[in-house]
């Protein structure tokens, strides 16, 4: 498939800081290229494969968690037309409008380094292989707005398990689809794509860290990160990656993509803190998704209100510098 640049720019010359202030009109003209080949070149048949527009299937057997909150979730409509996902468009409606390219059968989950077993498994096996349950949890996002999310899915730890971590297995590293056809963001250089995360061994292995294939009781619409995506709730949002199809046990701690793109904003942890403001903001507050910009914003609590759970994995850590 063919996507021009502007005449007048040579790969050579964009910086990623360049690319970073034109990133919108880079990933619609990507995007407007992708969807045109893929009208001009999808018979019927192939259409079908392609996740519809709308509410997804139903994923049999969900089982209520006792990890969720009792907040009231988000609606539906909010929670899949408000979303970032880079590979799909800037904005926050477009990778709603763009998540028709995004193709999620067949899809197969790599396993691999630190690990007695690596090996893959196919998207059909974890949904039918490990007990999903749903975990209704609140995603707060780095931007200061947060929503509550009845994701299903299931632990990591219960993944990770069956391909046996080794002792020197200290981090995971996640990766997503890297396929500019179906993420067509990815011909625009922002990033070093694939978009990567990583979590420590111990932060990957707590119970309330989920691999998602749902919300809403459905399969996850492209937009959140079909076919699996990883949540993490006492996280900033951008830990949660999408459309993963590797994850590598390591010794030393993993490359992260917001990381490598601006180390003093994005740090590895990435902790919901109140007390530690963005660079350019304030993360005190934030403002609910569906009620409106009018609304009063909410106070942030440490850790996204799971203090009680995971700020012993923290002890003694200066958090301030561990951002
Ligand atoms: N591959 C990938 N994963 C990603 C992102 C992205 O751009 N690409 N955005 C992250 C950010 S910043 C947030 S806030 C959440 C948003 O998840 P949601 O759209 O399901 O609300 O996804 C995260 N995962
Ligand atoms: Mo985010």
């Amino acid at each position: 498939m063919l996507i021009r640049r502007p005449a007048d720019i040579h790969s050579s010359e964009i910086t990623p800081r360049d690319v970073w202030l034109r990133r919108r009109e880079l990933l619609q003209a990507a995007i407007a290229g992708a969807g045109l080949a893929a009208l001009g070149g999808l018979s019927q048949a192939a259409f079908a494969a392609v996740s519809p527009p709308g509410r997804g299937e139903a994923i049999p057997g969900v089982r209520p968690s006792a990890l969720s909150t009792d907040e009231t979730p988000t609606s539906y409509e909010a929670i899949t037309s408000y979303n970032n996902f880079v590979e799909l468009g800037d904005g926050k409606s477009a990778p709603a409008r763009n998540a028709r390219l995004l193709r999620t059968r067949p899809w197969t989950l790599r396993v691999e380094g630190e690990c007695e077993a690596p090996g893959e498994i196919g998207i059909e096996d974890i949904l039918s292989g490990f007990a999903q349950e749903e975990r209704i949890y609140r995603l707060r996002c780095v931007e200061a707005w947060a929503m509550v999310v009845p994701w299903v899915g299931f632990p990591l730890k219960d993944l990770l398990a069956r391909f046996q971590p080794t002792s020197r297995a200290k981090y995971v590293a996640f990766e997503t689809l890297m396929d500019p056809k179906r993420l067509p963001g990815q011909r625009v250089p922002i990033y070093d794509w694939p978009y990567r995360e990583g979590l420590r061994i111990d932060e990957a292995m707590h119970p309330l860290t989920i691999l998602a294939t749902g919300l809403y009781g459905e399969l996850l619409p492209g937009q959140n990160g079909a076919p699996l995506r990883l949540v993490v709730p006492w996280k900033y949002g951008f830990k949660s990656i999408k459309s993963i199809v590797a994850i590598r046990l390591t010794e030393q701690e993993p490359a992260t993509t917001w990381n490598l793109l601006q180390p003093e904003e994005y740090g590895f942890y990435a902790n919901v803190n109140p007390a530690v403001d963005h660079p350019r903001w304030s993360q005190k507050s934030h403002r609910m998704i569906g009620e409106g910009w009018l609304a009063r914003k909410r106070p942030t609590e440490p850790f996204n209100g799971y203090a009680d759970k995971v700020a012993s994995l923290y002890a003694g850590m200066d958090l301030r510098r561990f951002y």
